[in-house]
């Protein structure tokens, strides 16, 4: 049975997310939690989002900030309690306004009673992957481990378990053990947890790292050491996904929106994912865009030529996914922060920020904005290591340090590429002690929030702020926008990008300079089109038809 994108409840919707850790505080005690997001509502509704994303607000083993689970059906201590999870999906269903949570079911946390009872030797002694040391080897020395295969957020992706005399398989970190879905218990488990959220009123997951739940026959072959690489295309991807689509939506009047977290995937591999006749994912993230600034390691940054870059990736995926859809984002909680990244955080900030918005935002798929995008939040000036709590920073600057890199270079790419750039709290207005006052904040307040912080900019008509709420609304009533074919104009060049929308004989036009350079066009593409936006504003409708200033973008329509 397949299905039509344009009647889904979620196809002219955006997608906020939420890092509840650090987007409010309600009880002041410096960490956010769900009475902050609560009070908070009025920000999603006044921006008009229609679908809102919660990072992990879980029990979790506290390794990988929320997503090592240890109770799927649980909220901790420090974030409220499942009763106020409760009145908040209540809270967001009166403005219309959807809910999604964040379900990691590639892999638990170890401190699970899943993983208790496999280390156990209980009936789930196979829930996990449990693999003998090397043939030969001693259980447990240096270099036994079954297979050569790293972690994402490196050392080995085995780790001994002396109850066991084995080592179990995690593709991140130690505290991660990856479940085995070979194991049909196993899948039947995710079902019913997700069953039970949807009973709850939750209208959809985004499924972390999704893709990798169906390990390749030969995932320890020796050589195979890139851990995402090695199991990003599955042989019963697809399979288990259709199943789960069966067994959650079953009964059902409403679709469950189903968001995969898919890094490593291939576009003729995401095209088969999310197309409506595979019935399995709605749309899903792919990573591509987010390696064109990075050289083999995602720390040291390489922006040289990356506009041209970054146009040719986002022109094959909106021509790949035809059938299918696209989650459309610049950043995310493991991502920094996209107008440091990809736009100027200088002297170009708002204008690079809002080019950067309108761009995706009239792309083909599902927009998300991150926490803080809407302001144009910023990396973070970190002065040294001990700011830093994300997993993946520390794993990563034990090892550089541990192979002989200079402490200065570490902090550059600290700077350019932690997680925690995008971690910081939420700037709602210009007071250092305003909704932060706790002392007991994970991470500091970025300085720059006494300038860039929602109070401000929802008095200023001219703000980024304001720009996202218009490109929001835009989707729910430029039907163009929400179900065009996307038409490629300009790709390659590095300055310049150019895209159409086309339903029927209606047509938009997006031509924006990704550069803090003047640029030029070729002003035949907007032949016969009138200006809907421009940033910044031209007054006279036609001005500088083939001429951008640097960061100017416009919006035309037939
Ligand atoms: O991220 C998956 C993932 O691939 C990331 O490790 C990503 O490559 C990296 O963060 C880029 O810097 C998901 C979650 O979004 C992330 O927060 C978790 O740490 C990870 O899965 C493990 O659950």
């Amino acid at each position: 049975m397949t299905h039509l994108i344009a009647d889904q409840w979620w196809s002219d919707r955006v997608v906020y997310q939420i890092y509840p850790r650090s987007f409010a505080d309600g009880n002041g005690d410096g960490v956010g939690d769900l009475a902050g997001i609560r009070e908070r509502v009025d920000h999603l509704a006044w921006l008009g989002v229609g679908v809102v994303w919660f990072s992990p607000f879980f029990p979790s083993g506290g390794a990988d900030s929320g997503y090592d689970i240890k109770d799927y059906r649980g909220v901790e201590a420090r974030y409220g309690t499942l009763d106020e999870f409760d009145a908040l999906i209540d809270d967001l269903h009166r403005h219309d306004i959807k809910v999604v949570i964040d379900q990691v079911y590639n892999h638990t946390s170890d401190e699970h009673p899943w993983f208790a009872d496999s280390v156990a030797g209980g009936e789930r002694r196979d829930w996990y992957i449990w693999r003998p040391a090397r043939s030969g080897a001693e259980p447990g020395a240096p270099g036994a481990e079954p297979s050569e295969l790293r972690s994402v957020f490196r050392g080995p992706a085995w780790t001994f378990h002396p109850d066991v005399g084995e080592y179990y398989l995690h593709l991140f970190h130690r505290k991660q053990p990856d479940l085995n879905w070979e194991v049909p218990e196993v899948r039947h488990a995710v079902y019913d947890t997700m069953r039970w959220w949807l009973d709850r009123g939750v209208d959809g997951f985004r499924l972390d790292v999704i893709n990798l739940i169906s390990k390749p026959d030969d995932f320890m072959a020796p050589g195979r050491r890139n851990p995402i690489a090695t199991v990003a295309h599955g042989p019963r991807l697809a399979e288990f996904l259709q199943e789960m689509r069966r067994e959650i939506d079953a009964g059902r009047s409403a679709r469950t929106l189903l968001i995969g977290e898919t890094p490593g995937v291939s576009a003729v591999e995401g095209e088969r994912l999310t197309s409506t006749e595979t019935e399995a994912l709605d749309m899903l993230f792919q990573f591509e865009h987010m390696d064109v600034d990075r050289a083999a390691t995602k720390w040291i940054a390489n922006v040289d030529g990356s506009v041209g870059r970054l146009s040719a990736v986002l022109d094959r995926w909106q021509t790949s996914l035809r059938s299918g859809w696209n989650s459309l984002y610049w950043s995310n909680h493991d991502q920094p922060r996209a107008v440091s990244r990809f736009g100027d955080d200088g002297e170009w900030r708002a204008r690079s920020a809002k080019t950067l918005g309108t761009v995706l935002h009239l792309l083909r798929g599902t927009p998300f904005v991150y926490q803080g995008e809407e302001i144009a939040m910023a990396n973070v000036p970190f002065s040294g290591l001990d700011e830093i709590e994300d997993v993946e920073s520390t794993q990563f600057a034990t090892e550089f340090l541990a192979d002989g890199g200079s402490p200065d270079e570490l902090l550059d790419a600290i700077r350019h590429s932690s997680r925690d750039n995008a971690r910081t709290p939420m700037q709602w207005d210009g007071t250092p002690e305003g909704t932060w006052a706790g002392g007991g904040s994970p991470l500091a307040i970025h300085p720059d929030h006494v300038d860039w912080n929602v109070a401000d900019q929802r008095d200023d008509p001219t703000s980024v702020l304001h720009h996202y709420r218009w490109l929001i609304d835009l989707r729910r009533t430029d039907r163009v926008v929400a179900h065009g074919e996307y038409e490629p104009l300009i790709v390659g060049d590095d300055q310049v990008i150019a895209f159409g929308r086309r339903l029927g004989d209606d047509r938009r036009v997006v031509v924006a300079n990704l550069s803090g350079d003047p640029a030029s066009f070729d002003a035949t593409l907007i032949d016969g089109l009138t200006i809907e936006h421009a940033d910044p504003e031209r007054s006279d409708g036609t001005a500088g038809a083939g001429e951008l200033e640097p960061w100017e973008s416009r919006l035309y329509r037939s």
